[in-house]
């Protein structure tokens, strides 16, 4: 499937925007962050969180992207659905890694990204700007399609590029669980067996800066079973433009069946070590069998 991309100046004006929007709502959920986050609701489970900031940060997402953007569409994690008349529609999640912005552990994002295509379709979809903020230190990633990917911290822009391993059994390579206990149990077991074939396993609680630490060379591939189009759009255009590949079983586009981040050689090891221990798993009707 073949997408129209908008020209390089306005990706460039996307990805502006996508770094302001990530920023304010940064800003809100670290200076609002009251001493006791509490749980507003639950989701898919008992541990699948969302927080009265979750829900705050992107009410200001939708309304900063309504003044900047107001022709575009607009989907959030927290339920923001809105169409639009352009051919550019906003992914966002308002607090990506919910869990740690509970307790208190510094490593959560906000995550914006321009897509085209069909974000509610799985696979018609892709991402062509995004800016992901770990609001818990100030790093800010960015990309555009065709205008690499970088990192600010503080002013300091370094640009980004994926690390290559020189194979899976040197790779640091991170993951991250659903939140339905059959289903953490089936990706328990494909964890075990993968754990002694790679140099070691980070689980960190936020995909969307999973993916940017493969953007960033601290990790050699980063996978996940279950993730949502939020989680994944903006890291997706920053690993792509620091070198990485993102893509789902057997070269397909993402999707929620499974997520692969990295370079290749090593992902496609990677993936091949996955198949076999996936299937023997157990099957789970939102991640099938990778075959
Ligand atoms: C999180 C993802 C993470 C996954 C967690 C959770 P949330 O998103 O970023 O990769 O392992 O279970 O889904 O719920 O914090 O926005």
């Amino acid at each position: 499937m073949d997408f129209h991309l908008p020209d390089p100046s306005t990706l460039r004006d996307l990805e502006a925007v996508a770094v302001r929007v990530a920023s304010a709502c940064g800003r809100l959920i670290v200076d609002g962050r009251p001493e006791q986050v509490g749980v507003a609701a639950t989701k898919s489970s008992l541990t699948d969180v969302v927080t009265e900031m979750d829900r705050r940060s992107e009410q200001l997402a939708g309304r900063l992207l309504a003044d900047e953007r107001p022709d575009d569409g607009i989907v959030g994690e927290e339920g923001a659905d809105q169409g639009g008349s352009s051919p550019i529609t906003w992914l966002v999640d308002p607090i990506d890694g919910t869990v740690n912005y509970l307790y208190g552990l510094g490593h959560y994002a906000v995550s914006v990204a321009a897509v085209v295509g069909d974000p509610r379709r799985e696979r018609g979809w892709r991402p062509v700007a995004g800016a992901v903020l770990n609001a818990a230190t100030g790093e800010m990633y960015s990309a555009h399609t065709g205008g690499g990917a970088r990192l600010d911290v503080d002013g300091r822009v370094s640009e980004l590029q994926v690390h290559r391993a020189e194979s899976l059994g040197t790779a640091l390579v991170a993951t991250g669980f659903g939140y339905e206990a059959g289903r953490r149990a089936r990706q328990g077991r494909v964890l075990a067996d993968l754990l002694p074939q790679v140099r070691d396993v980070r689980r960190m609680g936020a995909a969307a800066l999973d993916l940017c630490a493969v953007a960033r060379g601290s990790l050699d591939a980063y996978y996940e079973g279950g993730v949502n189009a939020w989680d994944v759009a903006a890291g997706w255009v920053i690993v792509e433009e620091a070198g990485g590949v993102v893509r789902g079983p057997q070269g397909r586009r993402p999707s929620p069946a499974l997520v692969l981040a990295g370079a290749d050689p090593v992902l496609g090891e990677l993936e091949g070590a996955l198949v076999e221990t996936w299937a023997q798993a157990g099957s789970d009707a939102a991640e099938p069998d990778l075959r």
